[in-house]
């Protein structure tokens, strides 16, 4: 597929590009505050820090998380579900910022998501080699909010699949500052992020940071 359609260049201007029935790219959204927006992630993060979550089966997770506001996911031998406590400070996560929740808010409605309240924000570091499978975000009660990513600092190829894990996938670029947003019947499509290649940007060194936001209650 022709990924220049996703560039960021003069990406404010750009308008929503819709990629499903009910998903937007917002290319360059963040960039005009991805400093401040980083340095409330650096506020989350110095309270709860970054850890490497082992799945249900037992692998480590390549990807590094943190999350704010009310619930945080986390991951065990257990399995995948939503908490109130951060496992490793045993203290609630730390509020969500209220810049990442304005911005949350006006990129959903940006793709005409009116109401969104979400009240998890899960956020993802990744270092080079860093992936995330082919998965589904299902966790969530509640599956008619959408969920808002932010993509800041070294940039990543985004696997964008279909609702059933074999269909077919397209890839498209996710750099600093982009936004996507989905719901509705784009809600549990599969997706995932390859490789993270080595890199820098000039705000993150050899890191690209993922902040998504959702919504599990009413
Ligand atoms: C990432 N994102 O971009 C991984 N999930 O690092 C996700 O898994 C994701 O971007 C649900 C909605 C938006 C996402
Ligand atoms: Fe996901």
């Amino acid at each position: 597929m022709n990924t220049d359609l996703f560039a960021s260049d003069n990406a404010q201007q750009n308008p929503a590009v819709p990629i499903g029935p009910g998903s937007y790219f917002l290319g360059g959204f963040l960039l005009a505050d991805a400093a401040a927006v980083l340095g409330a992630v650096s506020e989350v993060t110095a309270r709860s820090p970054f850890r490497h979550l082992t799945t249900p089966g037992g692998q480590q997770m390549s990807v590094a998380m943190s999350n704010c506001g009310s619930l945080g996911w986390v991951s065990d031998r257990g399995g995948y579900r939503y908490q109130a406590l951060d496992p490793l400070t045993a203290k609630p996560w730390p509020p969500m910022p209220a810049l990442l929740l304005e911005r949350a808010q006006q990129a959903a409605k940006q793709a005409g998501y009116e109401n969104f309240q979400p009240d998890v924000c899960l956020i993802n570091r990744y270092t080079v080699g860093a992936r995330m499978g082919l998965h589904q975000d299902r966790d969530e009660n509640n599956l008619t909010a959408p969920i808002v990513s932010f993509s800041l600092g070294v940039a990543a190829v985004f696997i964008w699949g279909g609702l059933q894990r074999t269909g077919k996938s397209q890839r498209f670029m996710l750099r600093h500052g982009d936004a996507v947003v989905w719901g509705g019947p784009d809600r549990l499509r599969f997706h995932g992020v390859a490789p993270v290649k080595a890199d820098e940007h000039v705000l993150t060194g050899p890191v690209r940071i993922n902040i998504t936001f959702r919504q599990t209650g009413p």
